[in-house]
């Protein structure tokens, strides 16, 4: 995607998840929003794009950060409001994954995984996945999260439609540092 496509990305993933009433949407219970009524605000609030740049948006990216649906559109993870995205509790793997940076560690060592400003932590199902998500702020530290004894012990699960797993939190007992040699992308 190019320069502009990723600026109109991330403008979507801040209204969408974050802040609808920046442009003066309002998402429903589930987080949709009609499609024609975002372009619209968001044209009047200076951002010039069409149906086309958001379709590129929506399909050019591996993430899958956006669904549609019968003319609207919704984040399918990542927000920090509340929304109900109508997801069912999931048995997950037996090990999910987690970037961060190890600057992060000591406080995650005494509280666990925390959702911070988002609704849920978010965990990868491979290591690939996980060491890009660290690398946004730095050298990647990964964490192996033992999904299934933390579920088998009562904790919720949830798989958003692009396979990113959600949980509420996850207490240090089930987190151990991936101590296997460094990865890239693509690498797994
Ligand atoms: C860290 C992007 C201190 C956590 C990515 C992370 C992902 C703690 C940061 C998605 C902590 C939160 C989500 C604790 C967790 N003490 N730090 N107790 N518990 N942390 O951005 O998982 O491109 O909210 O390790 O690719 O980094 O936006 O979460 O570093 O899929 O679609 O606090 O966002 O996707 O940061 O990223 P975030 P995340 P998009």
């Amino acid at each position: 995607m190019d320069d502009r496509l990723v600026r109109i990305s991330k403008t979507l993933a801040y209204v969408l998840r974050h802040n609808p009433g920046a442009v003066g949407i309002t998402l429903d219970d589930a987080g949709w929003v009609a499609i024609d009524d975002l372009i619209a605000n968001l044209q009047a609030s200076g951002h010039a794009l069409t149906r086309d740049d958001i379709d590129t948006v929506v399909h050019g990216s591996d993430k899958v950060r956006y669904e549609i649906s019968a003319g609207r559109i919704r984040a399918a993870q990542g927000h920090s409001i509340s929304v109900d995205l109508g997801l069912e509790p999931r048995t997950p793997p037996s090990q999910l994954f987690h970037g961060t940076v190890e600057r992060f560690l000591p406080s995650i060592h005494h509280s666990g995984l925390r959702p911070g400003a988002r609704t849920h932590v978010h965990l990868s199902i491979d290591r690939a996945a996980a060491a890009a998500v660290g690398r946004r702020r730095g050298a990647p530290v990964i964490l192996i999260v033992a999904a299934e004894r933390m579920s088998q012990d009562g904790h919720s699960f949830w798989c958003a439609q692009n396979g990113v797993w959600l949980v509420e939190s996850v207490p240090p007992d089930y987190l151990t540092i991936d101590e296997s040699p460094a990865i890239g992308p693509g690498d797994e």
